[in-house]
């Protein structure tokens, strides 16, 4: 996610980083290369004028430039104001009424069917009972594509042939209120414009069941243009937030940045694949930390328990907490994650995982060459990377099909991952050697 914003802010970083004082010309040079990376992340330009001003006023005081480590506080002000450019708190869904009703609209493509069935299965498993609602009237193979995605979730998916969008919306509403189902997913038609047709059949369908959420589904490719499109509908039917879509894919950043400060309203979910599991809540701060390339350990291991079992999980997050992460947890959750669809995903949330997705854009083929290489250790190899000399580097590397250097550089990549995961969590402690947990 967003790798080529991330590699260009690390290397301003590690330039004001690598020096021991700074003056105010370097932060001014700083932030000069932070403003071009943003606006080649397409993030409007209001937007990166005014969060760089905000950079500039805090880091030129007095205190950080004479501070012992003033690269370092750059970092966490550039952090802190990408956090409240996004919106600070995360914004959850108000569902209160029974039913609640939420509204997803948007232009065409841009998710609104994958993401109305991802919601549904999202609530679903934190015990709600939702009903897909299919208003596209327009196209009936949007209609099948809804049944179908309610069908595998095993979510009612409510119809009616021949009526208007208006009677349909209303009607499924009231058959979810008499059959006690409690959220009421409303799966709008896309155009590929906006007009003004387009709006008043929304508006209408608002005033007839009063939606509690009115989500703006924006595919986040589209850069600028969601965030004009967000503007747009923001004008006409008030949302109360946007879901950004298409993440996984070489979206730059310029909508997740922009689209808060623009439309003042906060982007509730992201979605991040095509599955129905890929949709995350949004955290500003995690996003932040995984645009600063710090990972998201908390995503990831939500992630893991809800769907890995929960033994691994549990293990898997206590081992991060007290800094046991070992090559032995990084190969078996490479393992389980591959099960999830591709590892882009999971590497977005491990911190200085830009690096092992190499330079460029994500190389699937090196991730499968590290976990040959890992999978060619022995165990103990892997809870104790210490002990792989050059003897076993090139058993590793025969083993594996690869060569020293290559083994080489997936132990160096882990060293840098353990590292920062122990910067996340804060802890330098000594904890017990990974052998002693495992009673290896
Ligand atoms: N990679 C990726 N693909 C997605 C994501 N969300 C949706 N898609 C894909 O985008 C395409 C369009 O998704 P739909 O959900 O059908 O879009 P829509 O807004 O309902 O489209 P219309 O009903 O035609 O307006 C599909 O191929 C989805 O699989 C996402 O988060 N990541
Ligand atoms: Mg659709």
């Amino acid at each position: 996610m967003f790798d080529s914003l991330t590699n260009k802010l690390n290397t301003v970083f590690s330039r004001l980083r690598g020096k021991g004082k700074l003056s105010e010309a370097d932060v001014t040079a700083g932030l000069r290369e932070i403003r071009l990376a943003l606006l080649e992340a397409d993030v409007n330009y209001k937007v990166v004028k005014e969060l760089t001003g905000h950079i500039r006023e805090r880091a030129v005081g007095e205190e950080v430039l004479q501070s012992l480590s003033p690269g370092q506080q750059v970092v966490k002000i550039v952090r802190d104001e990408l956090i409240s450019l996004m919106g600070g708190e995360h914004a959850g869904l108000s569902l209160d009424r029974r039913p609640s009703v939420i509204m997803l609209v948007g232009l065409q493509g841009s998710g609104k069917t994958t993401s109305a069935a991802k919601l549904a299965l999202k609530l679903k498993k934190e015990g709600r009972r939702p009903v897909l609602v299919a208003v596209d009237v327009y196209r009936p193979a949007a209609v099948t594509q809804l049944k179908t995605l309610g069908e595998s979730l095993d979510v009612p998916v409510r119809f009616d042939e021949g009526r208007t969008p208006v009677k349909i919306a209303a009607a499924a509403r009231e058959w979810s209120e008499e059959n006690l189902y409690d959220v009421v997913i409303i799966d709008t038609a896309g155009r590929l414009q906006i007009d003004k047709e387009m709006m008043s059949e929304l508006q209408e369908i608002k005033a007839a069941v009063s939606p509690d959420e009115i989500l703006l589904v924006a595919d986040a490719m589209t850069g600028q243009e969601a965030v004009s499109i967000a503007v747009t509908f923001d004008e006409r039917i008030d949302l109360t937030g946007v879901i950004l879509t298409k993440l996984d894919g070489d979206a730059r950043g310029g909508a997740a940045l922009s689209i808060r400060r623009i439309t003042g309203r906060p982007i509730k979910f992201v979605g991040v694949g095509e599955k129905l599991p890929d949709l995350e809540p949004f955290h500003p701060e995690r996003m932040a930390d995984r645009i600063l390339g710090m990972g998201d350990v908390l995503s990831l291991i939500e992630q893991a328990e809800a769907t890995l079992d929960q033994d691994k999980a549990e293990r898997l997050a206590q081992r991060i907490k007290k800094n046991q992460f070992t090559l032995q947890d990084f190969l078996e959750q490479l393992e389980e994650m591959q099960k999830l669809g591709p590892l882009s995903g999971i590497l977005d949330k491990l911190p200085g995982a830009a690096k092992l997705k190499g330079d460029t854009a994500v190389d699937e083929s090196e991730i499968g060459r590290s976990l040959a290489i890992i999978r060619a250790m022995t165990l103990e190899e892997r809870l104790q990377p210490s002990i792989i000399g050059g003897s076993r580097k090139k058993r590793i590397a025969r083993g594996s099909g690869n060569k020293v250097r290559d083994v080489n550089r997936v132990l160096g990549r882990f060293k840098e991952s353990k590292k920062a995961l122990k910067l996340m969590t804060g802890r330098r402690g000594k904890g017990r050697s990974p052998l002693d947990i495992l009673g290896v």
